[in-house]
């Protein structure tokens, strides 16, 4: 898994109904690879009916683990998400701890790629559930990502604005404070427009919603990103 290549990816939630055709088209958009991933109701079950069904595609497909239940095998690899804006201290290293001490044996360490999620929409899901404090401005996002980068080396931030349209400054800012790590930006992409500027200051750009909400504009976004070159200094 050579996430230093994605430019753009499709977040496929198992808990969401999608067609065949809506599913095929999404895997032969030339998006770099499919993410499954979600943060309810995602099962073993679900998780694995949806891999079956990518499987017919060529294009990658990894596992984002959101629960330790839902961990299936056969994927190209597996995102880790470690939330570092969570108040809630349990969601910090507690379910990590927990699935290491379940699963350590069968961990495959060199599939696994960390990201440092900073979680900046109070009303998503995620930031609910892990209480997270996403009252930041973008010196303090800055901060976190080069806690991330220099005392965690970890290899990816991801701004997760879940369900809302990110702050193109703060996202910009905090590629700037990067130098080794690659930010993922994710949160209502849903058409070339909003697309494009996302890319100019992300290195990837993550579509979820739009796949469900908006299919069209979620297929524009791939050619959109692809064209689009980083350049954050001055975007
Ligand atoms: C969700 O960052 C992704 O985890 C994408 O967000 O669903 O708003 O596109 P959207």
């Amino acid at each position: 898994m050579d996430v230093g290549a994605w430019r753009h990816v499709f977040k496929l939630d198992p808990n969401k109904p999608l067609s065949d055709a809506a599913l095929e088209a999404v895997c032969e958009s030339g998006t770099d690879a499919i993410v499954i991933g979600g943060t309810d109701g995602v099962t073993f079950d679900n998780t694995v009916e949806l891999l079956a069904r990518v499987r017919r595609y060529a294009v990658p497909c990894v596992q984002e683990i959101s629960s330790l239940e839902a961990v299936a095998p056969g994927f190209d690899g597996y995102l880790v998400p470690l939330v570092l804006n969570a108040r809630d201290p349990d969601w910090l290293l507690r379910p990590h701890v927990e699935a290491i001490r379940r699963l350590g044996r069968l961990i495959r360490w060199d599939e696994l790629v960390v990201e440092g999620y900073i979680v900046l929409n109070p009303e998503a899901k995620v930031a609910r559930l892990t209480q997270s404090d996403t009252a930041l401005d973008a010196e303090m996002a800055a901060a976190y990502a080069t806690l991330a980068e220099r005392l965690l080396s970890l290899p990816v931030v991801y701004l997760e604005y879940s369900g809302t349209r990110g702050d193109v400054a703060l996202v910009r800012r905090v590629r700037r404070a990067l130098e080794r790590a690659r930010l993922f930006y994710g949160g209502g992409v849903d058409d070339p427009e909003v697309a494009r500027e996302m890319a100019r200051v992300a290195d990837t750009v993550v579509v979820g919603n739009a796949v469900y909400t908006n299919l069209r504009g979620a297929l524009a976004t791939v050619a959109a990103v692809k064209e689009t070159p980083v350049n954050a200094a001055d975007a």
